[in-house]
């Protein structure tokens, strides 16, 4: 029996390959997704992974079930591969975020669809199949007891020059906080599940050559857990780069501990810099007074800090980006993940946004963060585009891009600087030039109409 699981891309993942590039590797780094699945699929099938950014589909190849994961981005290409599959007689299955939050869209494109987690169903799922009695959608009743979690088939993900690393590793599952924008609050429910540390460790220390991202959406959300998986990894003289919310600054000790055991890089999402804004979001745990102190403890221990910011949320006026600019310099931050504000179905904000009627564009593959899809409060939905834009070109511009590099060498060391924060910027550069985005800074702009001259004028900061 043959088996294809699909990570499919869409947007600016998908842009590049279709003029026969490919996007940079720095925005490509996991298939745990799909590999998760195929750990627990019967060991007599063939499995083949397809990463849509990086393999070409044989849509015709002999097939006896497709699964593909879903996010809200990828999901109309997703129905589009289902679609295609489907009229060939071969049997769809879809799974992710996506489908766990809108079952009745997804279901419709499906011959079955998983919700939540694929280890507690996926087995009775291919039973079923094989016995002609597969049902329409699968759910787990429980969260899977992450002791269970079989070892991943690493070697059906031979494509390492294409990604960042393929040293991924998933150590927790959730998060114990519940911002209102996050789908990983939604998918997962109450609390953080973390690992046996013993078996996070076995399995890095199986992985090749030196670098890990643990892919984990906030490692050091549990101290203790984290203190012991960080003492652990010491011996293992690895380098890894992760997620985890700026609180871990708040504890001197555990940063100290993280650096000793090769964190080169952190993952933390500011998302704004209006308390107005944090408590909409119920983000309050983020101190914006500390920002800059918690950025200063990362950077003395050498770990650099890379920072989300979303933009367009109700506090923010057309002043917005020029203000996160000059913070972001002068914070030292490393890069910046710019998300327009973009409320993903599942969450508690996509409900708010539904039931006040301000969602103008339900066309998911607009929800990547880069697209307005929200009548914003504070400015037009051509300023948030505009300004986003400025933002990214600015931050991204040769001369940042030459000082923060600057600046990292002695604050990260070399092997920081290599692995962290020069990529990172460069492939942003990439992106920012490939793309031609530019934008302008909206308040500029509204100065200068208000004075009568051209208000596209090109602005720097
Ligand atoms: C790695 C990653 C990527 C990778 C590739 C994703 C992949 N699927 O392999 C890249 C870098 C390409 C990427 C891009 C984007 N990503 Co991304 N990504 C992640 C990240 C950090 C880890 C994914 C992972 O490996 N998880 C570990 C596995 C084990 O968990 P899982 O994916 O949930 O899978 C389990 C279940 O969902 C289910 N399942 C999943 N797929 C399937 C498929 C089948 C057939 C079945 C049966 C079950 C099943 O079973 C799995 C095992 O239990 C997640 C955050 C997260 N924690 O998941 C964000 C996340 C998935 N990404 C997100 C987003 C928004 C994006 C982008 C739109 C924007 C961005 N981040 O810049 C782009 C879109 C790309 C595009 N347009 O093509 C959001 C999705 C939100 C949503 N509701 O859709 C997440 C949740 C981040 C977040 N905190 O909001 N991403
Ligand atoms: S801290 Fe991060 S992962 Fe946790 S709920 Fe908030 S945004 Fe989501």
């Amino acid at each position: 029996m043959k088996l294809t699981l699909i990570v499919p891309a869409s947007g600016l993942w998908a842009a590049r390959k279709a003029k026969g590039k490919r996007n940079g590797k720095w925005f490509r780094f996991s298939l745990l997704s799909v590999l998760s699945v195929a750990a627990v699929t019967p060991p007599d099938w063939e499995i083949e992974i397809i990463d849509e950014q990086v393999d070409d589909l044989d849509l015709d190849r002999p097939r006896d079930l497709v699964g593909i994961t879903v996010m809200t981005a990828t999901a109309p290409r997703a129905y589009q591969l289902a679609a295609e599959f489907r009229r060939r007689g071969i049997p769809v299955v879809l799974g992710g975020m996506h489908p766990t939050f809108l079952p009745e869209e997804a279901g419709r494109h499906a011959d079955a669809i998983v919700m939540g987690e694929a280890e507690p169903v996926w087995p009775a799922l291919i039973a079923d199949l094989l016995a002609g009695r597969m049902q329409p959608r699968y759910a787990a009743h429980a969260p899977f007891d992450l002791a269970q979690l079989p070892r991943l088939p690493r070697h059906l993900s031979p494509r390492g020059p294409h990604y960042v690393t393929l040293n991924t590793v998933q150590a927790t599952r959730g998060c114990p906080h519940r911002c209102r924008f996050c789908s990983i609050a939604a998918f997962h429910g109450n609390g953080q599940r973390q690992r046996a540390v013993a078996h996070v460790i076995d399995e890095v220390s199986r992985l090749p050559g030196h670098h890990v991202m643990f892919i984990d959406d906030n490692l050091a959300a549990n101290r203790a857990f984290a203190r012991e998986l960080f003492t652990a990894l010491v011996p293992l003289e690895k380098q890894w780069i992760s997620q985890t919310t700026l609180s871990i600054a708040d504890h001197p000790e555990l940063v100290a501990l993280a650096a000793k055991s090769g964190c080169k890089g952190l993952f933390v999402g500011l998302e704004t810099l209006s308390p107005e804004n944090l408590s909409d979001v119920s983000k309050q745990f983020n101190r914006i007074d500390r920002f800059k102190r918690q950025i200063d403890t990362l950077h003395r221990a050498g770990i650099g800090v890379e920072t989300g910011i979303v933009l367009g949320l109700d506090h923010d006026r057309p002043d917005v980006f020029e203000r996160t600019l000059r913070f972001t310099d002068d914070a030292g931050i490393d890069a910046v993940q710019v998300a327009v504000f973009t409320p993903l179905p599942g969450t508690p904000l996509f409900a708010q946004m539904e039931r006040a009627k301000r969602i103008f564009d339900h066309n998911w593959e607009h929800y990547d963060y880069r697209h307005v899809v929200v009548e914003p409060r504070g400015m037009t939905p051509e300023e948030l585009q505009a300004g986003a834009d400025w933002l990214i070109s600015q931050f991204y511009s040769p001369r940042r891009i030459a000082a923060r590099s600057i600046r990292a060498l002695p604050q990260l060391g070399l092997s920081g600087t290599l692995f962290f924060s020069l990529p990172v910027n460069m492939a942003y550069w990439n992106r920012v030039r490939t793309f031609g985005i530019a934008g302008h800074d909206p308040a500029r702009a509204r100065e200068s109409a208000a004075q009568g001259r051209p208000s596209y004028a090109p602005t720097h900061v």
